[in-house]
């Protein structure tokens, strides 16, 4: 049996209410959908700071709020953003880091993203991933477009990330790589030997490819930052609501959810003292 590691990505950098009115922004909503999140099937939450406002933070305090609140109603392995949201400085985005939280995100290159480009500049990366080494954080490394494969295996090459590694492929971003099976099935035909790894499809790929990486032995990433319906035209009325789904089809397809705990071993995560 392979257990299923959904992770629900709750908030995102881009999202808003007027376009979700469920988004979870304060810490105690992130906590709360965590927990409701944690109870449909999730082993893993991607966090994601706001301000009171919505606008997005990386502040570390930020950051300790949202893994407080969490840890405070359930087990999830709290995977930070280093993402954060297009045009933050390199400096800015690291800073959770610092506060050696289970997992962090780790992007793998620049691409267009939306009307934007979101910039990951090959010495910031190298820096984000040592930063990760030095406090113990996985890194999930996150490939939006092809080349990022070839970076990935240099940072392996130079001992920048461990083996096994765990790759995240978010598909279906505009401007880089679709939301397509054909896309996925190339990703996954270059991982590194021993690799695990989850898709995060965008939008209406949030289920589709989910459900083809169940088959495939993958892990899947379902939540508001990458898709708001539950079907075309309907919005999901909570994030739960979308891991119950992948959670269902999980179980169907004889992959039922992993825990916190076997995601943990499965991933080769410390066990965290609360921190
Ligand atoms: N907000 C995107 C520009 C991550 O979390 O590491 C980047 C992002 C990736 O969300
Ligand atoms: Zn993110």
């Amino acid at each position: 049996m392979n257990p299923l590691i959904i992770t629900a990505a709750l908030t995102g950098a881009e999202v808003t209410r007027e376009q979700q009115p469920a988004l979870p922004i304060s810490p105690e909503e992130i906590g709360q959908a965590a927990f409701e999140c944690a109870r449909a099937g999730a082993a893993i939450v991607h966090v994601h700071a706001r301000r009171a406002d919505g606008s997005s933070t990386q502040e570390a305090a930020a950051y300790r709020a949202i893994i407080d609140a969490v840890r405070a109603r359930c087990d999830l392995i709290v995977q930070v953003s280093t993402g954060g949201a297009v045009g933050m400085t390199a400096a800015e985005r690291i800073a959770p880091v610092t506060l050696a939280p289970e997992m962090a995100t780790l992007s793998l290159g620049s691409v267009n993203f939306g009307g934007d480009v979101f910039i990951n500049h090959p010495a910031d990366i190298e820096a984000f991933a040592r930063a990760m080494a030095e406090q113990g954080v996985k890194p999930e490394l996150e490939v939006f477009d092809a080349g990022m494969m070839a970076t990935a295996q240099r940072l392996l090459k130079k001992g920048l990330v461990c083996t096994p590694a765990h790759f995240d492929f978010v598909l279906g971003v505009p401007g880089a790589m679709p939301g397509t099976a054909e896309a996925l099935m190339y990703l996954r035909a270059q991982l590194p030997a021993g690799s695990s790894w989850t898709v995060a499809g965008i939008g209406a790929a949030q289920l589709t490819l989910g459900t083809l990486a169940i088959a495939l032995g993958g892990h899947v990433r379902v939540g508001f930052e990458d898709n708001i319906h539950f079907r075309k035209g309907e919005l999901a009325t909570s994030n739960a609501q979308l891991v119950e789904r992948i959670a269902a089809i999980g179980r169907l397809l004889d992959r039922p959810p992993a825990t916190a705990d076997e995601a943990r071993a499965m991933l080769g995560l410390r066990r965290t003292a609360p921190n």
